[in-house]
């Protein structure tokens, strides 16, 4: 199985059992301190991911598996150019969620036809009630570091993580061995101290979760800390020492690799991302990972790039280039913020 799964393209696959493990017991503590904000999908699904048994009872293992998403284009930590519109690496290319379904998909048609034994099987790519890093852990994929990726010691974090739960009872693998250590780069780094504890992230501060998950207006307390960040953040993974360039990670640039960069989003100032046009937007979130944003959200966090920033390009193209979405009164909000601040 194994075999077949680095076949499908997945870079590491384990096997974890169905246990009740010690870190699943952090979510109720978690969200009761308000960390996940708006993401109300995590308090109703909170019984569920306590224990994947809750979620099919049949679960016996869980099949973990990781796909490696880095390319070779710079960190944001070494893009200097202040100008510079910042997408994290995962959004980059074809929508994540439909590329590994598929790979899993495959992988469950396999097992059936080839072990010729009846069994049930259900497989998320970020798409169930399911705490993927805690599973990848025990399944020897990597450790949960303090910045909450999992990080695996040969190839880095830049992973997607999925899982097919199973009713087979199969062979665990071991459990993966935290290797912090005294390390604490990834929380002095975080721009916005979002990374409170180790192991413990407020995404109510993360950028992650203000520019992708926060549907409505970014609160202005927090427009300035955005910065240069206009779709994620990659910064607590960029300065972790176990994805250092160019000796490590993992990257996959096979010229038909699915997560190199679309040309809309690859190395844009903030300035021409504003006066791509939103047909020329829309085209290009087809089927990638930011298509949930959407135009309209994705100009709501480039109007805060450049009131944040207040780079005279792209306040300039936020003057003159006025496309349909700009009517939006979510968009228009955030484009008089920006101008506002800025002197108007
Ligand atoms: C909600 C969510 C977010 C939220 C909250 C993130 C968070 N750290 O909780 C926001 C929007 C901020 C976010 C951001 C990102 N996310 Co996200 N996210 C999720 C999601 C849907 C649920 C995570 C969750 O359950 N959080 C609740 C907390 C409690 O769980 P946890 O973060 O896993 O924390 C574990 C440990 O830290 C530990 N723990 C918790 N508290 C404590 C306390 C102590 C004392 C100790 C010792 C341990 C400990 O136990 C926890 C598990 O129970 C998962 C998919 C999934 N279904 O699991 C993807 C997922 C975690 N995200 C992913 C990615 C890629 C990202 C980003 C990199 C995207 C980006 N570039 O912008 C950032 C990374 C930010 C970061 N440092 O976490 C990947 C991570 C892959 C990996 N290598 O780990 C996942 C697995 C999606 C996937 N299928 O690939 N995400
Ligand atoms: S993704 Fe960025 S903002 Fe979020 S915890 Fe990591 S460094 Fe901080
Ligand atoms: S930066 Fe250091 S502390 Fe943070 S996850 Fe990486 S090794 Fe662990």
């Amino acid at each position: 199985m194994k075999a077949r799964a680095a076949g499908l393209g997945f870079d590491l696959c384990g096997i974890a059992p169905a246990g009740d493990f010690k870190e699943l017991a952090f979510l109720p503590q978690w969200l009761s301190r308000g960390y996940a904000g708006e993401m109300q999908y995590l308090h109703r699904s909170a019984e569920r991911r306590a224990d994947v048994r809750a979620v099919m009872p049949s679960a016996r293992s869980v099949i973990a598996l990781a796909t490696v998403y880095n390319t070779d284009r710079p960190y944001s930590t070494e893009n200097a150019d202040p100008s510079a519109a910042l997408i994290a690496r995962y959004a980059w290319g074809d929508d994540y969620h439909e590329v590994i379904q598929q790979r899993m998909d495959g992988l469950v048609a396999w097992m059936r036809e080839r072990g010729g034994l009846e069994f049930e099987a259900r497989a998320y790519v970020d798409t169930g009630p399911v705490q993927e890093r805690v599973y990848a852990q025990y399944a020897g994929l990597g450790w949960i570091g303090k910045n909450t990726c999992v990080i695996n010691p040969e190839i880095g974090s830049w992973l997607f993580l999925s899982e097919i739960i199973c009713s087979l009872p199969l062979e665990p693998d071991v459990p993966s061995l935290d290797q912090c250590g005294s390390c604490r780069l990834c929380l002095d780094s975080c721009p916005t101290g979002a990374i409170v504890d180790p192991y413990v992230v407020d995404a109510t501060r993360c950028l992650s979760y203000l520019t992708i998950e926060l549907k409505g207006p970014i609160p202005i307390e927090d427009r300035e800390s955005v910065g240069r960040h206009a779709y994620g953040c990659d910064i607590c993974q960029e300065v972790c020492p176990w994805n250092a360039m160019p000796a490590q990670p993992a990257a996959s640039d096979a010229p038909d690799s699915p997560w190199l960069p679309r040309p809309a989003f690859d190395g844009r100032s903030i300035g021409d991302l504003w006066r791509t046009p939103d047909a020329e937007l829309r085209a290009s979130l087809k089927n990638s990972a930011m298509t949930r944003a959407g135009v309209r959200r994705l100009r709501r966090n480039v109007a805060v790039c450049a009131g944040a920033t207040a780079d005279a390009d792209a306040l300039s193209a936020l003057r003159d280039v006025h496309e349909p979405s700009c009517d939006d009164p979510l968009v228009a909000e955030h484009i008089h913020w920006a101008l506002e601040l800025n002197g108007g």
